[in-house]
Protein backbone atom coordinates (compact mmCIF):
# COMPACT_ATOMS: atom_id res chain seq x y z
CA UNK A 1 0.00 0.00 0.00
CA UNK A 2 1.35 3.52 -0.51
CA UNK A 3 -0.23 6.85 -0.38
CA UNK A 4 -2.75 8.38 -2.69
CA UNK A 5 0.26 11.45 -2.96
CA UNK A 6 3.06 8.81 -3.35
CA UNK A 7 1.38 7.34 -6.20
CA UNK A 8 0.69 10.46 -7.88
CA UNK A 9 4.46 11.79 -7.68
CA UNK A 10 5.50 8.18 -8.86
CA UNK A 11 4.45 9.24 -12.43
CA UNK A 12 5.81 13.01 -12.04
CA UNK A 13 8.37 13.30 -14.71
CA UNK A 14 11.23 15.25 -13.42
CA UNK A 15 12.27 18.36 -15.51
CA UNK A 16 16.03 18.15 -17.07
CA UNK A 17 17.85 21.57 -18.06
CA UNK A 18 17.02 22.13 -21.97
CA UNK A 19 20.52 20.45 -23.64
CA UNK A 20 20.05 16.99 -21.41
CA UNK A 21 16.36 16.98 -22.97
CA UNK A 22 16.91 15.66 -27.05
CA UNK A 23 17.74 12.21 -25.86
CA UNK A 24 21.88 10.83 -25.37
CA UNK A 25 22.38 10.94 -29.04
CA UNK A 26 22.77 14.43 -29.04
CA UNK A 27 24.37 15.58 -25.73
CA UNK A 28 27.74 17.20 -26.61
CA UNK A 29 30.51 17.85 -24.33
CA UNK A 30 31.77 21.24 -24.26
CA UNK A 31 35.14 22.16 -22.88
CA UNK A 32 35.60 25.76 -21.07
CA UNK A 33 38.39 27.14 -18.81
CA UNK A 34 41.13 25.49 -17.69
CA UNK A 35 40.53 25.60 -13.41
CA UNK A 36 42.57 26.62 -10.75
CA UNK A 37 41.50 25.96 -6.74
CA UNK A 38 40.61 28.98 -5.15
CA UNK A 39 43.36 29.33 -2.81
CA UNK A 40 46.47 27.66 -1.89
CA UNK A 41 47.21 26.73 -5.73
CA UNK A 42 50.80 25.01 -5.35
CA UNK A 43 49.61 22.94 -2.04
CA UNK A 44 46.52 21.95 -3.96
CA UNK A 45 48.01 21.23 -7.13
CA UNK A 46 51.00 19.16 -5.71
CA UNK A 47 48.23 16.85 -3.59
CA UNK A 48 46.63 16.28 -6.82
CA UNK A 49 48.67 15.73 -9.38
CA UNK A 50 46.93 13.54 -11.67
CA UNK A 51 43.30 15.37 -11.13
CA UNK A 52 44.30 19.39 -10.61
CA UNK A 53 43.82 21.53 -13.24
CA UNK A 54 41.14 19.94 -15.39
CA UNK A 55 38.81 22.06 -17.65
CA UNK A 56 35.14 23.43 -16.89
CA UNK A 57 32.97 21.47 -18.81
CA UNK A 58 29.54 22.14 -19.76
CA UNK A 59 26.87 19.95 -22.30
CA UNK A 60 25.46 21.81 -25.28
CA UNK A 61 23.02 20.17 -28.20
CA UNK A 62 24.86 18.41 -30.45
CA UNK A 63 26.42 14.57 -31.47
CA UNK A 64 27.24 12.43 -28.37
CA UNK A 65 31.28 11.94 -29.40
CA UNK A 66 31.72 10.17 -26.03
CA UNK A 67 33.41 6.36 -26.63
CA UNK A 68 31.06 3.68 -25.97
CA UNK A 69 32.10 1.08 -23.36
CA UNK A 70 29.85 -0.38 -20.55
CA UNK A 71 29.70 0.88 -17.90
CA UNK A 72 29.28 -0.45 -14.12
CA UNK A 73 28.85 2.29 -11.76
CA UNK A 74 28.52 2.27 -8.23
CA UNK A 75 26.58 4.96 -5.99
CA UNK A 76 27.12 5.62 -2.15
CA UNK A 77 24.74 8.10 -0.02
CA UNK A 78 26.77 10.26 2.36
CA UNK A 79 25.33 11.21 5.42
CA UNK A 80 22.18 13.08 6.82
CA UNK A 81 19.35 12.36 4.63
CA UNK A 82 17.87 15.21 2.03
CA UNK A 83 15.07 15.45 0.35
CA UNK A 84 15.86 14.45 -3.67
CA UNK A 85 18.16 11.95 -2.79
CA UNK A 86 16.06 9.18 -5.03
CA UNK A 87 16.10 11.27 -7.28
CA UNK A 88 19.89 11.60 -7.90
CA UNK A 89 19.86 7.43 -8.29
CA UNK A 90 16.98 7.86 -10.39
CA UNK A 91 18.61 10.26 -12.96
CA UNK A 92 21.87 8.62 -12.72
CA UNK A 93 19.64 5.00 -13.51
CA UNK A 94 18.04 6.84 -16.66
CA UNK A 95 20.93 7.90 -18.02
CA UNK A 96 23.03 5.30 -17.70
CA UNK A 97 20.01 2.64 -18.78
CA UNK A 98 19.34 4.81 -22.01
CA UNK A 99 22.89 5.02 -23.02
CA UNK A 100 23.34 1.11 -22.53
CA UNK A 101 20.60 -1.61 -21.35
CA UNK A 102 23.54 -3.37 -20.78
CA UNK A 103 25.00 -0.81 -18.24
CA UNK A 104 24.78 -2.05 -14.39
CA UNK A 105 24.00 0.47 -11.46
CA UNK A 106 25.15 -1.10 -8.41
CA UNK A 107 23.61 0.87 -4.92
CA UNK A 108 26.27 0.05 -2.00
CA UNK A 109 23.91 0.28 1.33
CA UNK A 110 24.30 1.80 4.28
CA UNK A 111 26.60 4.62 2.81
CA UNK A 112 30.23 4.83 2.22
CA UNK A 113 30.70 1.64 4.20
CA UNK A 114 28.61 -0.64 2.11
CA UNK A 115 31.51 0.11 -0.60
CA UNK A 116 34.14 -0.82 2.15
CA UNK A 117 31.97 -4.13 3.42
CA UNK A 118 30.75 -4.73 -0.12
CA UNK A 119 27.23 -4.44 0.95
CA UNK A 120 25.61 -3.78 -2.24
CA UNK A 121 22.05 -4.02 -4.67
CA UNK A 122 21.96 -4.18 -7.92
CA UNK A 123 18.83 -1.86 -9.61
CA UNK A 124 16.54 -2.75 -11.86
CA UNK A 125 13.10 -1.13 -13.36
CA UNK A 126 11.47 -2.53 -10.93
CA UNK A 127 13.01 -1.66 -7.54
CA UNK A 128 13.97 1.89 -8.89
CA UNK A 129 10.30 3.05 -10.08
CA UNK A 130 9.19 2.72 -6.09
CA UNK A 131 11.32 5.66 -5.15
CA UNK A 132 10.65 8.12 -7.91
CA UNK A 133 9.86 11.56 -6.82
CA UNK A 134 9.86 10.59 -3.10
CA UNK A 135 11.93 11.34 0.11
CA UNK A 136 14.31 9.97 1.76
CA UNK A 137 17.61 7.40 1.63
CA UNK A 138 16.09 4.05 2.00
CA UNK A 139 16.62 3.07 -1.73
CA UNK A 140 19.77 2.04 -0.50
CA UNK A 141 20.56 3.45 3.33
CA UNK A 142 23.21 6.04 4.32
CA UNK A 143 25.64 6.57 6.62
CA UNK A 144 28.43 8.33 8.05
CA UNK A 145 31.51 6.89 7.97
CA UNK A 146 34.34 8.74 6.66
CA UNK A 147 36.33 7.61 3.10
CA UNK A 148 39.70 9.14 3.78
CA UNK A 149 42.56 6.39 4.69
CA UNK A 150 44.55 4.84 2.01
CA UNK A 151 43.60 1.46 3.56
CA UNK A 152 40.32 2.53 2.76
CA UNK A 153 40.93 3.46 -0.29
CA UNK A 154 42.81 0.50 -1.02
CA UNK A 155 39.98 -1.88 0.07
CA UNK A 156 37.57 0.15 -2.52
CA UNK A 157 39.59 -0.43 -5.38
CA UNK A 158 39.60 -4.09 -4.42
CA UNK A 159 35.81 -3.61 -4.56
CA UNK A 160 35.49 -1.74 -7.70
CA UNK A 161 37.99 -4.27 -9.20
CA UNK A 162 35.44 -7.25 -8.16
CA UNK A 163 32.58 -6.05 -9.50
CA UNK A 164 34.55 -3.96 -13.21
CA UNK A 165 33.26 -0.95 -11.49
CA UNK A 166 34.36 1.78 -13.72
CA UNK A 167 32.71 4.92 -11.77
CA UNK A 168 31.55 5.56 -8.37
CA UNK A 169 29.16 8.78 -7.63
CA UNK A 170 28.97 10.06 -4.33
CA UNK A 171 25.81 11.79 -3.14
CA UNK A 172 27.20 13.63 -0.06
CA UNK A 173 27.81 17.18 1.98
CA UNK A 174 31.19 19.12 1.72
CA UNK A 175 33.60 16.75 3.87
CA UNK A 176 32.49 13.75 1.92
CA UNK A 177 33.33 15.57 -2.00
CA UNK A 178 36.61 16.86 -0.67
CA UNK A 179 36.71 13.08 0.50
CA UNK A 180 35.21 11.93 -3.47
CA UNK A 181 37.97 14.45 -4.83
CA UNK A 182 40.72 11.88 -2.82
CA UNK A 183 39.39 8.90 -3.48
CA UNK A 184 39.33 10.04 -7.50
CA UNK A 185 43.33 10.96 -7.26
CA UNK A 186 44.05 7.87 -5.59
CA UNK A 187 42.18 5.82 -8.48
CA UNK A 188 43.82 8.21 -10.83
CA UNK A 189 47.30 7.19 -9.14
CA UNK A 190 47.12 3.64 -9.00
CA UNK A 191 45.77 3.39 -12.44
CA UNK A 192 42.70 1.92 -11.65
CA UNK A 193 40.81 3.51 -14.36
CA UNK A 194 38.02 4.06 -11.70
CA UNK A 195 36.22 7.76 -11.97
CA UNK A 196 34.52 9.62 -9.33
CA UNK A 197 31.95 12.20 -9.02
CA UNK A 198 30.55 13.75 -6.67
CA UNK A 199 26.54 15.47 -5.80
CA UNK A 200 26.14 18.23 -3.91
CA UNK A 201 23.74 17.12 -1.02
CA UNK A 202 22.75 19.04 2.33
CA UNK A 203 19.50 20.58 4.20
CA UNK A 204 22.26 22.87 5.86
CA UNK A 205 22.66 24.41 1.95
CA UNK A 206 26.34 25.17 3.16
CA UNK A 207 28.00 23.33 0.25
CA UNK A 208 27.58 26.24 -2.34
CA UNK A 209 30.35 28.54 -3.45
CA UNK A 210 31.15 30.47 -7.33
CA UNK A 211 30.08 27.13 -8.98
CA UNK A 212 27.42 25.35 -6.73
CA UNK A 213 24.67 27.62 -6.65
CA UNK A 214 22.80 25.34 -3.83
CA UNK A 215 22.68 21.57 -2.14
CA UNK A 216 20.15 19.62 -2.90
CA UNK A 217 17.46 19.62 0.09
CA UNK A 218 17.75 22.80 1.10
CA UNK A 219 14.81 23.79 -0.76
CA UNK A 220 12.21 20.66 0.35
CA UNK A 221 13.66 20.79 4.11
CA UNK A 222 12.99 24.83 4.52
CA UNK A 223 9.98 25.09 2.82
CA UNK A 224 8.85 22.36 5.31
CA UNK A 225 9.92 24.01 8.46
CA UNK A 226 9.03 27.78 6.84
CA UNK A 227 5.30 25.66 6.47
CA UNK A 228 5.59 24.90 10.29
CA UNK A 229 6.93 27.75 11.37
CA UNK A 230 4.11 29.96 9.54
CA UNK A 231 1.33 27.18 11.13
CA UNK A 232 2.97 28.65 14.61
CA UNK A 233 2.22 32.20 13.62
CA UNK A 234 -0.72 31.91 12.79
CA UNK A 235 -1.59 29.98 16.09
CA UNK A 236 0.42 32.22 17.74
CA UNK A 237 -1.40 35.67 16.11
CA UNK A 238 -4.68 33.90 17.09
CA UNK A 239 -4.08 33.14 20.76
CA UNK A 240 -2.04 36.38 21.06
CA UNK A 241 -0.85 34.41 24.77
CA UNK A 242 3.11 32.59 23.88
CA UNK A 243 6.26 33.78 22.49
CA UNK A 244 7.10 30.37 20.31
CA UNK A 245 11.24 29.67 20.52
CA UNK A 246 12.07 27.27 17.45
CA UNK A 247 15.31 25.74 16.62
CA UNK A 248 16.19 24.45 13.16
CA UNK A 249 18.82 22.25 12.17
CA UNK A 250 21.27 23.40 9.77
CA UNK A 251 24.20 22.55 11.63
CA UNK A 252 26.85 25.41 12.38
CA UNK A 253 25.70 27.44 9.65
CA UNK A 254 22.78 29.73 9.52
CA UNK A 255 21.09 29.86 6.06
CA UNK A 256 18.44 27.39 7.23
CA UNK A 257 17.10 29.51 10.32
CA UNK A 258 17.79 32.43 7.46
CA UNK A 259 15.91 31.49 4.72
CA UNK A 260 12.65 30.05 7.37
CA UNK A 261 13.20 33.76 8.52
CA UNK A 262 12.93 35.49 4.58
CA UNK A 263 9.42 33.03 3.96
CA UNK A 264 8.09 33.66 7.49
CA UNK A 265 8.98 37.09 8.82
CA UNK A 266 9.33 36.23 12.37
CA UNK A 267 9.87 38.89 15.45
CA UNK A 268 13.50 37.45 15.88
CA UNK A 269 15.63 35.43 14.37
CA UNK A 270 19.11 34.91 15.42
CA UNK A 271 22.16 34.14 13.11
CA UNK A 272 25.34 32.63 14.27
CA UNK A 273 27.79 34.20 11.70
CA UNK A 274 26.35 37.67 13.04
CA UNK A 275 26.64 36.87 16.86
CA UNK A 276 30.41 35.59 16.05
CA UNK A 277 31.17 38.84 14.15
CA UNK A 278 29.70 41.04 16.73
CA UNK A 279 31.16 38.72 19.49
CA UNK A 280 28.06 38.75 21.66
CA UNK A 281 27.74 37.21 24.69
CA UNK A 282 24.88 35.36 25.61
CA UNK A 283 23.55 37.87 27.71
CA UNK A 284 23.43 40.35 25.22
CA UNK A 285 21.84 37.92 22.73
CA UNK A 286 19.22 37.46 25.83
CA UNK A 287 18.90 41.35 26.09
CA UNK A 288 17.98 41.65 22.09
CA UNK A 289 15.65 39.22 22.25
CA UNK A 290 13.76 40.88 25.41
CA UNK A 291 14.00 44.29 23.99
CA UNK A 292 11.63 42.82 21.21
CA UNK A 293 9.40 40.89 23.87
CA UNK A 294 9.37 44.68 25.99
CA UNK A 295 8.17 46.66 23.26
CA UNK A 296 5.77 44.45 21.49
CA UNK A 297 4.08 44.05 25.30
CA UNK A 298 3.85 47.72 25.22
CA UNK A 299 1.76 47.55 22.27
CA UNK A 300 -0.16 44.88 23.75
CA UNK A 301 1.39 42.20 21.92
CA UNK A 302 2.27 39.15 24.29
CA UNK A 303 3.13 36.77 22.28
CA UNK A 304 6.12 36.28 19.05
CA UNK A 305 8.13 34.17 17.45
CA UNK A 306 11.83 33.40 17.27
CA UNK A 307 13.75 31.20 15.28
CA UNK A 308 16.78 30.14 16.71
CA UNK A 309 19.54 28.09 14.10
CA UNK A 310 21.18 24.61 15.72
CA UNK A 311 24.29 25.73 15.99
CA UNK A 312 24.40 29.59 17.90
CA UNK A 313 25.53 28.37 20.91
CA UNK A 314 29.17 27.59 18.43
CA UNK A 315 29.46 31.05 17.81
CA UNK A 316 28.96 32.47 21.04
CA UNK A 317 32.98 33.10 21.48
CA UNK A 318 32.57 32.87 26.09
CA UNK A 319 30.80 29.71 24.90
CA UNK A 320 33.33 28.04 23.31
CA UNK A 321 35.91 28.61 25.87
CA UNK A 322 33.30 27.22 28.15
CA UNK A 323 32.65 24.12 25.95
CA UNK A 324 36.50 23.60 25.77
CA UNK A 325 37.60 24.19 29.05
CA UNK A 326 34.37 21.24 30.28
CA UNK A 327 35.52 19.19 27.54
CA UNK A 328 39.25 19.46 29.16
CA UNK A 329 37.43 19.30 32.75
CA UNK A 330 36.17 15.47 31.74
CA UNK A 331 39.17 14.42 29.89
CA UNK A 332 40.54 10.86 30.50
CA UNK A 333 39.52 9.47 33.50
CA UNK A 334 38.41 13.00 35.24
CA UNK A 335 35.13 12.01 33.72
CA UNK A 336 35.01 8.87 35.97
CA UNK A 337 35.97 11.20 39.13
CA UNK A 338 33.07 13.57 37.78
CA UNK A 339 30.41 10.41 37.35
CA UNK A 340 31.05 9.06 41.05
CA UNK A 341 29.29 11.93 42.63
CA UNK A 342 26.39 11.31 43.67
CA UNK A 343 24.06 14.67 43.92
CA UNK A 344 24.23 18.01 41.33
CA UNK A 345 25.29 20.05 44.44
CA UNK A 346 28.28 17.92 44.45
CA UNK A 347 28.83 17.96 40.92
CA UNK A 348 28.34 21.46 41.26
CA UNK A 349 31.02 22.06 43.25
CA UNK A 350 33.36 20.05 41.50
CA UNK A 351 32.96 21.83 38.65
CA UNK A 352 33.01 25.36 40.64
CA UNK A 353 36.31 24.31 41.39
CA UNK A 354 37.87 23.13 37.63
CA UNK A 355 36.36 26.11 35.74
CA UNK A 356 38.12 29.36 35.10
CA UNK A 357 36.27 32.20 37.30
CA UNK A 358 35.28 34.01 33.57
CA UNK A 359 33.76 30.24 32.22
CA UNK A 360 31.96 29.78 35.36
CA UNK A 361 29.63 33.11 35.47
CA UNK A 362 28.78 32.05 31.90
CA UNK A 363 28.17 28.58 33.44
CA UNK A 364 26.21 30.00 36.78
CA UNK A 365 23.40 31.97 34.18
CA UNK A 366 22.69 28.99 32.53
CA UNK A 367 19.14 27.34 33.44
CA UNK A 368 20.37 24.46 35.81
CA UNK A 369 18.69 21.86 32.92
CA UNK A 370 21.13 23.27 30.26
CA UNK A 371 23.81 23.03 32.91
CA UNK A 372 23.09 19.01 33.56
CA UNK A 373 22.82 18.80 29.78
CA UNK A 374 26.21 19.92 29.08
CA UNK A 375 27.20 17.20 31.56
CA UNK A 376 24.90 14.58 30.12
CA UNK A 377 25.02 14.09 26.48
CA UNK A 378 28.62 13.54 25.73
CA UNK A 379 30.13 12.14 22.30
CA UNK A 380 32.30 8.62 21.94
CA UNK A 381 35.51 11.42 22.63
CA UNK A 382 33.89 12.36 25.63
CA UNK A 383 33.18 15.95 24.22
CA UNK A 384 29.81 17.93 25.23
CA UNK A 385 27.81 17.49 22.06
CA UNK A 386 26.94 21.15 20.95
CA UNK A 387 24.42 20.69 18.62
CA UNK A 388 22.00 18.20 21.34
CA UNK A 389 21.85 21.83 23.97
CA UNK A 390 18.36 22.51 23.39
CA UNK A 391 19.20 26.59 22.66
CA UNK A 392 15.34 27.35 22.36
CA UNK A 393 14.94 26.46 25.92
CA UNK A 394 18.28 28.10 26.99
CA UNK A 395 17.17 31.26 24.98
CA UNK A 396 13.76 31.25 26.41
CA UNK A 397 14.70 31.08 30.17
CA UNK A 398 17.69 33.22 29.97
CA UNK A 399 14.92 36.41 28.45
CA UNK A 400 12.55 35.30 31.33
CA UNK A 401 15.22 36.07 33.54
CA UNK A 402 16.22 39.37 31.90
CA UNK A 403 12.28 40.01 31.95
CA UNK A 404 11.87 39.56 35.40
CA UNK A 405 14.68 42.03 36.18
CA UNK A 406 13.26 44.62 34.08
CA UNK A 407 9.50 44.05 36.13
CA UNK A 408 11.14 44.68 39.25
CA UNK A 409 13.01 47.32 37.76
CA UNK A 410 9.60 48.64 37.02
CA UNK A 411 9.90 49.09 32.83
CA UNK A 412 8.51 45.75 31.82
CA UNK A 413 4.77 44.91 32.93
CA UNK A 414 4.19 42.61 30.14
CA UNK A 415 3.33 38.54 30.13
CA UNK A 416 5.76 36.19 28.83
CA UNK A 417 4.75 32.56 28.66
CA UNK A 418 6.98 30.58 26.34
CA UNK A 419 6.36 26.87 23.99
CA UNK A 420 9.35 25.50 22.36
CA UNK A 421 10.24 23.19 19.28
CA UNK A 422 12.94 21.74 17.49
CA UNK A 423 12.33 21.43 13.90
CA UNK A 424 14.72 19.23 11.80
CA UNK A 425 14.31 15.17 10.89
CA UNK A 426 10.53 17.06 9.75
CA UNK A 427 12.15 18.52 6.41
CA UNK A 428 14.94 15.78 5.79
CA UNK A 429 12.70 12.92 4.12
CA UNK A 430 9.58 15.07 3.00
CA UNK A 431 8.61 14.74 -0.33
CA UNK A 432 11.24 16.37 -2.47
CA UNK A 433 9.77 19.81 -4.20
CA UNK A 434 9.26 19.70 -7.51
CA UNK A 435 12.74 22.26 -7.46
CA UNK A 436 14.69 19.76 -5.54
CA UNK A 437 12.77 16.96 -7.48
CA UNK A 438 13.66 18.30 -11.10
CA UNK A 439 17.48 19.38 -9.57
CA UNK A 440 18.36 16.01 -8.16
CA UNK A 441 17.38 14.28 -11.04
CA UNK A 442 19.44 16.16 -13.29
CA UNK A 443 22.36 16.03 -11.03
CA UNK A 444 22.17 12.15 -11.49
CA UNK A 445 21.55 12.24 -15.11
CA UNK A 446 24.43 14.49 -15.47
CA UNK A 447 26.74 12.66 -13.34
CA UNK A 448 26.21 9.79 -15.94
CA UNK A 449 27.18 11.70 -18.53
CA UNK A 450 30.34 13.04 -17.22
CA UNK A 451 31.22 9.23 -16.29
CA UNK A 452 30.36 8.91 -20.29
CA UNK A 453 32.90 11.58 -21.03
CA UNK A 454 35.14 10.36 -18.86
CA UNK A 455 35.57 12.74 -16.21
CA UNK A 456 37.59 12.31 -12.62
CA UNK A 457 37.25 14.32 -9.57
CA UNK A 458 34.06 16.25 -10.59
CA UNK A 459 31.15 17.30 -9.03
CA UNK A 460 28.39 17.29 -10.91
CA UNK A 461 26.81 20.76 -11.63
CA UNK A 462 23.42 22.30 -12.70
CA UNK A 463 23.52 26.14 -12.50
CA UNK A 464 21.10 29.06 -13.67
CA UNK A 465 18.71 27.98 -10.79
CA UNK A 466 16.42 30.59 -10.07
CA UNK A 467 15.41 29.94 -14.28
CA UNK A 468 12.69 27.54 -15.46
CA UNK A 469 14.40 24.17 -15.69
CA UNK A 470 14.52 24.50 -19.44
CA UNK A 471 17.17 27.19 -19.12
CA UNK A 472 19.36 25.36 -16.37
CA UNK A 473 23.10 24.61 -17.40
CA UNK A 474 23.99 21.10 -16.69
CA UNK A 475 27.68 20.48 -16.64
CA UNK A 476 30.41 19.34 -14.14
CA UNK A 477 33.24 21.04 -12.27
CA UNK A 478 36.43 19.78 -10.63
CA UNK A 479 36.41 19.06 -6.76
CA UNK A 480 40.15 20.68 -6.88
CA UNK A 481 38.60 24.10 -7.80
CA UNK A 482 36.46 24.40 -4.71
CA UNK A 483 39.42 23.52 -2.52
CA UNK A 484 41.67 25.32 -0.26
CA UNK A 485 44.00 24.15 2.69
CA UNK A 486 42.39 24.25 6.07
CA UNK A 487 43.74 23.41 9.24
CA UNK A 488 41.78 20.25 10.90
CA UNK A 489 42.37 18.58 13.46
CA UNK A 490 45.67 19.74 13.94
CA UNK A 491 46.90 19.47 10.17
CA UNK A 492 46.56 21.45 7.03
CA UNK A 493 44.09 19.47 4.16
CA UNK A 494 42.49 20.16 1.38
CA UNK A 495 38.87 20.98 1.47
CA UNK A 496 36.11 22.53 0.67
CA UNK A 497 35.69 25.80 1.88
CA UNK A 498 32.11 25.27 4.17
CA UNK A 499 29.85 28.17 3.19
CA UNK A 500 28.41 30.08 5.97
CA UNK A 501 26.06 32.79 5.68
CA UNK A 502 27.43 35.94 4.58
CA UNK A 503 27.10 39.25 6.06
CA UNK A 504 27.46 41.28 2.89
CA UNK A 505 25.32 38.63 0.89
CA UNK A 506 22.18 39.67 -0.51
CA UNK A 507 20.06 37.41 1.60
CA UNK A 508 21.52 38.62 5.42
CA UNK A 509 21.28 42.30 3.87
CA UNK A 510 17.51 42.05 3.29
CA UNK A 511 16.53 40.77 6.58
CA UNK A 512 18.75 43.11 8.43
CA UNK A 513 16.73 46.02 6.10
CA UNK A 514 13.28 44.40 7.60
CA UNK A 515 14.13 43.12 10.87
CA UNK A 516 13.57 45.67 13.14
CA UNK A 517 9.73 46.40 11.59
CA UNK A 518 9.71 42.42 11.91
CA UNK A 519 10.70 42.58 15.56
CA UNK A 520 7.85 45.10 16.65
CA UNK A 521 4.96 44.61 14.16
CA UNK A 522 3.09 41.44 13.56
CA UNK A 523 4.26 40.85 9.73
CA UNK A 524 4.33 37.03 9.88
CA UNK A 525 3.98 35.24 6.64
CA UNK A 526 2.37 32.00 6.13
CA UNK A 527 3.47 30.27 3.59
CA UNK A 528 1.61 26.72 3.54
CA UNK A 529 2.63 23.41 2.72
CA UNK A 530 4.90 22.46 -0.29
CA UNK A 531 2.50 22.27 -3.28
CA UNK A 532 3.25 19.66 -5.58
CA UNK A 533 0.76 20.21 -8.39
CA UNK A 534 -0.68 23.36 -9.70
CA UNK A 535 0.48 26.92 -10.79
CA UNK A 536 3.83 27.32 -11.64
CA UNK A 537 4.34 30.08 -9.42
CA UNK A 538 3.19 27.89 -6.42
CA UNK A 539 5.07 24.96 -7.51
CA UNK A 540 8.45 25.63 -9.12
CA UNK A 541 9.92 28.54 -7.21
CA UNK A 542 13.02 28.42 -6.01
CA UNK A 543 14.05 29.57 -1.85
CA UNK A 544 14.55 33.07 -1.41
CA UNK A 545 17.93 33.04 -0.57
CA UNK A 546 18.24 31.57 -4.29
CA UNK A 547 15.98 34.66 -5.41
CA UNK A 548 17.90 36.89 -3.77
CA UNK A 549 21.50 35.50 -4.25
CA UNK A 550 20.67 35.47 -8.08
CA UNK A 551 18.29 38.03 -8.85
P1 LIG B 1 24.75 16.59 6.54
O1 LIG B 1 25.86 17.56 6.62
O2 LIG B 1 25.20 15.20 6.66
O3 LIG B 1 23.91 16.82 5.33
O4 LIG B 1 23.87 16.91 7.84
C1 LIG B 1 22.57 17.34 7.86
C2 LIG B 1 22.03 17.37 9.28
O5 LIG B 1 20.62 17.29 9.18
C3 LIG B 1 22.43 18.58 10.12
O6 LIG B 1 21.57 19.69 9.91
C4 LIG B 1 22.31 18.04 11.52
O7 LIG B 1 23.11 18.75 12.43
C5 LIG B 1 22.80 16.63 11.37
O8 LIG B 1 22.50 16.26 10.03
C6 LIG B 1 22.18 15.66 12.32
O9 LIG B 1 22.61 14.39 11.99
P2 LIG B 1 22.33 13.08 12.85
O10 LIG B 1 20.86 12.82 12.78
O11 LIG B 1 23.17 12.05 12.19
O12 LIG B 1 22.77 13.40 14.23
Amino acid sequence: MISALQKERLKYCPKLPGMLRNGIAEISLQEGEKTESVADQEKIAALFPNTYGEREVIFVKGQNTSVPKKQVVGVILSGGQAPGGHNVVCGLYDALKATDPENVLIGFKGGPSGLLDDKYIIFDDEYIDRFRNTGGFDIIGSGRTKLETKEQFAVAAEVCKKHGITAIVIIGGDDSNTNAAVLAEYFAAEGTGVQVIGCPKTIDGDLKNDDIECSFGFDTATKTYSELIGNIERDCNSAKKYWHFIKVMGRSASHVALECALQTQPNICLVGEEVAAKKMSLSEIADYIADAVEKRAEKGMNFGVAIIPEGIVEFVPEFKVLIAEINELLAGSKADAFNALATWPEKYAFIEQGLTKESMAVFAILPESIQQQLFLERDPHGNVQVSLIESEKLFAAMVKAKLAERKKAGTYKGKFSTQHHFFGYEGRCAFPSNFDADYCYSLGYNAFMLIQYGCNGYLSKVSNLKAPAEEWVAGGMPITKMMNMERRHGEDKPVIRKALVELDGKPFKYFEEHRAVWAEETSYLYPGAIQYFGPSEVCDQPTKTLALEKG
